[in-house]
């Protein structure tokens, strides 16, 4: 095989007990721990422009002597590590609390401290394995906030959170804020930025030992959704992501405590999610765990109608479900209990069976 880069999209899903079974038969293989399985994969070789395309058995992967794909083929077979000390083996729900005046879809509704943390514990009982609390909006054409004004808005939320029985996350760019927040319990570093906007995020994640979210956006939220371009947008975001992990494993930050994100509307037409959502299980290749926050973005409206975003709820549950379907480990929603319920009656039919 040429020295071209590869990237490896597992295709041919299946589920359950027929997985479980197919891989000890050696007709298909694991997907990154996620109990899915397989039984194809298009390898891709080349730079973005003039990728080379084609399909692969799972069989032939598993045979193939070039290092190169054992490596990657590794990337994207092997189990995660619990991350944020949560288990990987089924998806997980992170529950959104923003703490914002103009949040582009719950905008001014929890935006007192009070409501916060009573939404919160909320989405906590509703099955959020995760909440998610951000005190700066970054919808698209939103302006940045304060450091100040948006420890005064996070801080005493996060306090008000202790002992809550979800793991808390500080959505934020700033470095000072993950500080702040780490040393009032939160365990995970969720960053729109991918660790790029405060020149300090880097060390305060691997000085708080944070995991990190590393997101990947196409400019500032100001201006991002003016005129996005891409070659192809699924190996573009698989490049930049392996770059930030790299940056961020270099700062000292272990591997076990990355997280990716393909950044679902932040930089991208609706062609460019679409494109991302439907390659999804190519970012396996990076060997970390997915995230994947498409709750009630306006491109769901685009595919389907919804034009406010509470009415994107029946939209949000399908692309979560997409989502869970090609491996992502973990979900950004709106609707917990929604989400839940959807992920159960979804994975006990393709199981054939309850939990
Ligand atoms: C804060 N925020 C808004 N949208 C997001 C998304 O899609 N992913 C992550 N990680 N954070 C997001």
């Amino acid at each position: 095989m040429a020295d071209a880069k590869l990237y490896l999209r597992p295709i041919g899903f299946l589920y359950g007990d027929t997985a479980a079974t197919a891989v000890a038969a050696r007709l298909a293989l694991p997907l990154a721990g996620s109990g899915i399985a397989f039984t194809a994969a298009e390898l891709i070789e080349g730079a973005p422009r003039s990728a080379k395309r084609r399909l692969m058995p799972s069989q032939e992967l598993a045979r193939s002597r070039d290092a190169d794909l054992a490596q990657l083929l590794k990337r994207v077979t092997a189990p995660r590590p619990p991350f944020a000390g949560l288990s990987l083996t089924r998806p997980l729900i992170m529950g959104i609390v923003n703490v914002t005046p103009d949040s582009f879809s719950d905008g001014g509704m929890f935006d007192t401290t009070e409501e916060a943390i009573v939404h919160a514990a909320e989405l906590a009982s509703a099955g959020a394995d995760i909440v998610d609390v951000g005190g700066e909006s970054t919808r698209p054409g939103s302006d940045a906030v304060e450091e100040d004004e948006e420890l005064s808005r996070v801080l005493p939320v996060l306090e008000g959170l202790a002992g809550l029985h979800a793991t808390i996350s500080i959505d934020t760019r700033k470095a000072s804020v993950a500080r702040a927040a780490a040393k009032a319990g939160a365990k995970i570093f969720n960053d729109v930025s991918a660790l790029t906007f405060d020149r300090d995020s880097l060390a305060a994640a691997a000085e708080a030992g944070l995991s990190v979210i590393l997101m990947h956006a196409k400019g500032a939220p100001k201006t991002m959704q003016d005129d996005p371009r891409y070659d192809d947008v699924a190996l573009e975001v698989f490049d930049y992501l392996e770059d930030r992990i790299a940056a961020a494993e270099a700062a000292g930050i272990d591997r076990a405590h990355i997280a990716a994100d393909p950044g679902i509307g932040f930089g991208k037409t609706l062609d460019h999610t679409l494109a991302l959502l439907a390659n999804l299980s190519l970012l396996h290749g990076l060997g970390v765990p997915l995230l994947v926050g498409a709750s009630r973005k306006r491109f769901i409206s685009g595919v389907s109608g919804g034009e406010t975003p509470q009415s994107r709820e029946p939209g949000s549950y399908a692309v979560a479900l997409a989502a869970a379907a090609q491996g992502a480990q973990i979900l950004r929603v709106h609707d917990v209990a929604g989400t839940r319920q959807a992920l159960s009656v979804w994975q006990a039919s393709v199981d054939g069976k309850g939990a």
